[in-house]
Order: structure tokens, then C-alpha cells, then sequence
């Protein structure tokens, strides 16, 4: 298949320059770190291992170092175990390539790559910071794997079965499943050109959605026992303390897709989910639906957050408490 060919050859047209730059460069790296947000998700993985896979590929040596650990369901992604949460020196590599992190301090490199050159952002967050010194920040893409696919047709790269199953897992997790507004006639085209490279799409729905343990399964019982919703602004709420999750013997990982089936309600205009996965600190995850006409991601920015219209979170600080059977959020005593 030639670049023409390619399903997504248009996607990346209106950023003709900024791919030369990122080819320029790539084409003269011998060391590369790649680098994602905390909390690392499907989409996160997948594009930092394609890119591994992708690099490797080319006899350029690549690192993805991840701010904290992956969910152990994600364990089926090729390359795993070639995470690292080890801090890496970033002087040590030539180029960095930072991916799906919205705002750079997710990266926990931030203080070592501003002003660097030879550091490239690839993005689908409309809200990127385009701090990096390459910034290829493409808002139309429904995942950054989406951005990776065009680009290794750029770089020359063949999409290998270890390559097409990192990004098919990128895209089906940051589509949930395929059901969400961003998936068009161009993202199952390349879905189904990924499933003729090897990409299994049975297997990586198996792994990220329908397997659950019994901690999960019991976690969620908690949250969708726990709906609230308010009159007032129609956002359906549930929330989840720290001894829920110590309970339950569950992680936050576990709660995936909680706030998803909260947004399914009727009737409602977003919804929130409230976790406060460590004591005094708070990770709030918001959806909503364009019917319902709600930009969540001014909600998460108002919270020191942020993310898309449909898709946001924030992190606060502050502790989740019961009292008279009212729930309330108390900030943390200094
Ligand atoms: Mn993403």
C-alpha cells in the first residue's frame, strides 16, 4: 500500500510540515524516549508500543518510560513488558516523542523537555499545551494511534502484527468499542487494514472490556448501587472511597467504564464519577453525549483538568465522607 492508498492519507494533509520535521527527525535518531500520561489507558499504551515496535523496526533504540504502572489487564498489549517506570535521564536519549498527554506535567518530564529540541508531541487532545519543540497535535483523530498509523506510512514503516495490534487496541479503546461519535467510515478502514496486518480485535475486546475479576465486579456493584441524580442539573453522580476500593480489593483500573454506563441514564445532561483512589486526593471522571449538549471538558478545566467535550477528568484533593447518609467531598487539613 502506498501513502495514497492508505485510509488515513488525508488525516495528516493539513499538517504536511510538521510530519516532514517529525520524519527529519526520526530519520536521524539513533536513541529514543517515548514518553505518555499517568494513569496510562489503552490509548496511551498502544501508541507508545506501536511507536517502540515502529522505531525498533528501523534499528533506532527505544525506551517507553510510563509516569506510573499500567493496568495488569493490558498485559496482552506486544511489548509490555518492555514498560518502565523507572525514571529515565532524559539527556541520555537523542529525541523524545511524547504521546496522548494533553497537558505535559501528565508526563512527569515536564521540567527536563521544555525548551529541548528534538522533543515531538503526537496528540489528539484539542487542548494539547504544543510545548514540545514538534508539535503534530491533531484534533480530528479519534485516537493518537489514529495520528501513528498515517505517520508510519510517512516513515516507511511496515505495519508489522505486533505494530497493528498496539494501534487497533488504541483505537477500540478510545472509541469505546466503536460506539462513540468519532468513529467514521476512514477509522474501520483502518481497523480493518490493522486486522489484515494480524491486529485481533476479539482478543483485545476480550482483554480490555469483557474480562472482569471478582474486585472489579464487586467495585462496580458499589458505584451503580450509589446513583445520584440531581434535579437541579441533571448529572448523574456516584462516588467511591478509598475503603470501598480496600474492601473491594479493587484499583481504580477496575472502575473503568463506570462512568460510561452512568452516562447511559436517560434523561440525565453528563456523568460524573467521584473516586478518591489515595486518601485526600480525588480523581473525578466526567461523560456526556452530544444530544445532551453539556462541553464536559469546561467542567474538568474549572477542576484544574481537562480532556474532550464528551470525555474529561480532573484530579482534586480533598476526602469523600458520609455523613447522615449525605455524601460530601471535605478538603484535606493542611
Ligand atoms: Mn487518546
Amino acid at each position: 500500500m502506498n501513502s495514497k492508498q492508505n485510509p488515513a492519507y488525508k488525516l495528516l494533509l493539513p499538517y504536511k510540515e510538521t510530519v516532514q520535521q517529525i520524519v527529519e527527525t526520526l530519520n536521524t535518531a539513533k536513541n529514543v524516549l517515548i514518553g505518555t500520561h499517568e494513569h496510562p489507558d489503552g490509548d496511551a499504551l498502544g501508541s507508545s508500543l506501536a511507536m517502540l515496535h515502529a522505531l525498533e523496526s528501523k534499528g533506532i533504540t527505544a525506551t517507553v518510560y510510563i509516569p506510573d504502572p499500567a493496568a495488569d489487564f493490558f498485559q496482552f498489549i506486544p511489548g509490555f513488558e518492555r514498560l518502565t517506570t523507572v525514571r529515565p535521564n532524559v539527556d541520555d536519549f537523542d529525541t523524545v516523542i511524547l504521546l496522548d498527554y494533553t497537558q505535559l506535567y501528565r508526563t512527569h518530564l515536564e521540567q527536563e523537555v521544555i525548551g529541548k529540541p528534538r522533543v515531538i508531541s503526537i496528540d489528539h487532545h484539542y487542548d494539547n499545551t504544543k510545548q514540545a519543540a514538534i508539535n503534530l497535535i491533531v484534533p480530528e483523530a479519534a485516537a493518537t494511534a489514529h495520528i501513528i498509523f498515517p505517520l508510519l506510512f510517512a516513515l516507511d514503516i511496515a505495519v508489522t502484527a505486533n505494530i497493528a495490534n498496539c494501534l487497533l487496541t488504541g483505537i477500540f479503546t478510545d472509541t469505546g468499542s466503536f460506539m462513540h461519535d468519532s468513529v467514521t467510515p476512514e477509522i474501520l478502514q483502518i481497523s480493518s487494514y490493522l486486522m489484515q496486518k494480524g491486529a485481533r480485535l476479539s482478543h483485545i475486546a476480550h482483554e480490555t472490556y469483557q474480562k472482569k475479576e471478582l474486585s472489579g465486579l464487586q467495585i462496580w456493584g458499589r458505584a451503580l448501587s450509589r446513583i445520584l441524580i440531581s434535579e437541579k442539573t441533571g448529572v448523574a453522580v456516584s462516588i467511591i472511597t478509598k475503603d470501598d476500593l480496600d474492601e473491594c480489593m479493587a484499583t481504580l483500573d477496575d472502575l473503568s467504564g463506570v462512568v460510561s454506563m452512568l452516562n447511559a441514564l436517560p434523561d440525565t445532561s453528563y456523568a460524573m464519577l467521584l473516586v478518591e483512589h489515595e486518601y485526600g486526593k480525588i480523581k473525578g471522571s466526567l461523560r456526556s453525549e452530544p444530544q445532551k449538549g453539556v462541553d464536559v471538558s469546561k467542567i474538568a478545566k474549572r477542576l484544574g483538568g481537562g480532556g474532550h467535550k464528551l470525555a474529561s477528568g480532573f484530579e482534586i484533593s480533598g476526602h469523600i465522607i458520609q455523613k447522615n447518609g449525605i455524601w460530601y467531598v471535605e478538603p484535606v487539613v493542611q
